[in-house]
């Protein structure tokens, strides 16, 4: 069947857009990340992603990981998911992340992870 492929343009369920850059021959890419949501007072910067793709199998429905290093906080996101493609070629990243927010002490580490799902589609 069609093969997904993660390089282009993509929007999730909250608006946010990344760029995702062409893979390099051991399947590592960059990118940039746009979230269209903060919950901080900070002014919203886009911000550089790296990631990785798994040796993608004969499916042709690979997994992935990437981290956010947002350039407006202090706090780093990691999203792992897989690629998902239907019979007309359309392109699906089911994900889930994490966010680690640098907290003051380690008494408040309990507090300092967020996580949630996120569904990615091809905008170009
Ligand atoms: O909101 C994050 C942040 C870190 C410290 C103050 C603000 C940075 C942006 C995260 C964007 C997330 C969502 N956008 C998206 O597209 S990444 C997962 C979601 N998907 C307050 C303390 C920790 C978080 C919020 Fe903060």
């Amino acid at each position: 069947g069609p093969q997904c492929n993660l390089q282009g343009l993509w929007r999730n369920e909250l608006g946010s857009n990344m760029t995702l850059l062409a893979l390099d021959a051991a399947g590592t890419f960059s990118g940039s990340y746009h979230t269209a949501v903060a919950a901080t007072n900070n002014q919203i910067l886009v911000s550089p992603l790296q990631g990785a793709l798994q040796h993608s199998s004969s499916k042709g429905q690979p997994t992935f990981g990437f981290t956010v290093q947002w350039q407006f906080a202090d706090s780093i996101t990691a999203f792992a998911g897989q690629c998902f493609v239907d019979r007309r070629g359309k392109e699906t990243l089911e994900t889930m992340w994490l966010i680690r927010e640098e907290v003051p002490t380690r008494r408040d580490s309990w507090r300092a992870t967020r996580v949630g799902t996120s569904i990615f589609t091809r905008i170009k």
